[in-house]
């Protein structure tokens, strides 16, 4: 059985809720480190009100038992505490309050509105929020934790606000980490820091947005999960779809798959072999994928996030109503959420490796994955 998942849930409705189907049992679940992911992405330097409000933990309904996946499909909710506020306007029994009439650029809205035959863009946009990257955590925090049993580690860090850059190839070490998950722009050095929170702080100002990137590094992967026989089986493009489907994220890049400056002799990663590590690289320009396939060098994505498109200085639009020039209605939202994108970049990365973990050594129980894995070592070994 393949790991899936749906999510439901409008961003000022009751709850957003998740189903999870694929998990082996026997897998002890930390219920306080899904609710710390939760709090992780709700932080930022750049955030709206909305965070103020909410304090996101996971209600888990089934699938677990005593804390032990049993194998069945795993329910969570997490309660919207802002729909106190919504009642009237957005319950599955109200739907009061003024209409959604001036779609912003860039958002769903006017998609929506024409896609679904809307009169209220609010119909659209409650479910394009990206309110609904909670529930994805959730769910990627337990794919973490799946992957945590058997040595994979996953962490994040933001590598662009706005025009300044600050990448790196080399996963972060456990120092960096722990000052990366103390920052409130999500990286280990306070001086890209404080450039950031400066550009962010020169775009409220304007009443703007400005956007960024992340990395998403995961070690300890076995080489050969994903496959090259098909496209849809390349873990590449599984990624790439996978961070592409977290809202405003419009570009991916695996590994230093951007250098298209670089010549063949200095782009790829020259293969060596010694009794006590088997085959190894020196450099991991491939990202830790080739061939769609894992090579067992770190894993490095990257995603690349478009400025949010709701703005206190709105841009011109059209009023849906009457078909008049007017400005985009504004709403609270954030000025920078790349942040917190990096955490769910991770969530979502977390899950495709455990797709990926489980369609290569998949089992019951989590001993029948652990034995396949061994087999597996002692073959390539
Ligand atoms: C978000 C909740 C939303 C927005 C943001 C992300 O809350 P509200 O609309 O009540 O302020 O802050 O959503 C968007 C950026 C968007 O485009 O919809 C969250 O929980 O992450």
């Amino acid at each position: 059985m393949s790991l899936r998942y749906l999510t439901a849930g409008e961003s000022h409705g009751p709850a957003l809720c998740a189903i999870a189907e694929g998990f082996p049992a026997g897998l002890a679940v930390d219920f306080e480190a899904v609710d710390r992911d939760l709090r992780r992405r709700q932080k930022g330097y750049g955030r709206g009100g909305r965070q103020k409000i909410e304090s996101d933990a996971a209600q888990f309904l089934s699938g677990i038992r005593g804390r032990v996946t049993l194998g069945s499909p795993i329910a969570l909710l997490i309660w919207n505490r802002d729909h106190e506020n919504w009642k009237d306007l957005m319950s599955p029994q109200a739907r009061g309050g003024p209409r959604f009439t001036r779609p912003r650029p860039g958002h769903a809205d006017l998609a929506g509105v024409l896609k679904y035959g809307f009169d209220d863009a609010r119909d659209a946009l409650e479910r394009a929020s990206a309110r609904s990257t909670a529930a994805t955590v959730a769910l990627g925090s337990l794919a973490r934790q799946l992957l945590g049993r058997f040595g994979v580690r996953l962490c994040s860090r933001v590598c662009a606000i706005g025009e300044l850059e600050r990448r790196r190839d080399a996963p972060p070490s456990d120092e960096e980490v722990a000052a990366i998950e103390a920052s409130d722009m999500h990286v280990e050095d306070p001086a890209a820091a404080a450039e950031w929170r400066a550009v962010v702080d020169r775009e409220r100002a304007r009443g703007a947005s400005i956007g960024g990137a992340f990395e998403v590094f995961a070690t300890g992967l076995p080489p050969g999960l994903g496959s090259y026989v098909h496209p849809d089986r390349r873990l590449d493009a599984r990624l790439a779809g996978a961070l592409c489907g977290i809202p405003a994220i419009r570009a991916v890049e695996i590994g230093s798959g951007m250098r298209v400056d670089l010549p063949g002799d200095a782009f790829h990663d020259a293969i060596h072999w010694s009794a006590g590590r088997g085959y190894y690289r020196e450099s991991n320009r491939s990202g830790g994928l080739e061939g769609g396939v894992t090579t067992g060098s770190p894993l490095l994505v990257r995603g690349f996030m478009k400025p949010i498109p709701t703005m206190t200085t709105p841009l011109p639009t059209v009023d849906i109503e009457t078909h008049e020039a007017a400005l985009a209605r504004y709403e609270r939202s954030d000025v920078c959420a790349v942040p917190a994108a990096a955490v769910v970049g991770e969530a979502v990365v977390a899950w495709e490796l455990a797709a990926a973990l489980l369609e290569k050594f998949g089992g019951d129980t989590v001993a029948d994955v652990e034995a396949a894995m061994e087999a597996y070592a002692r073959r390539i070994r």
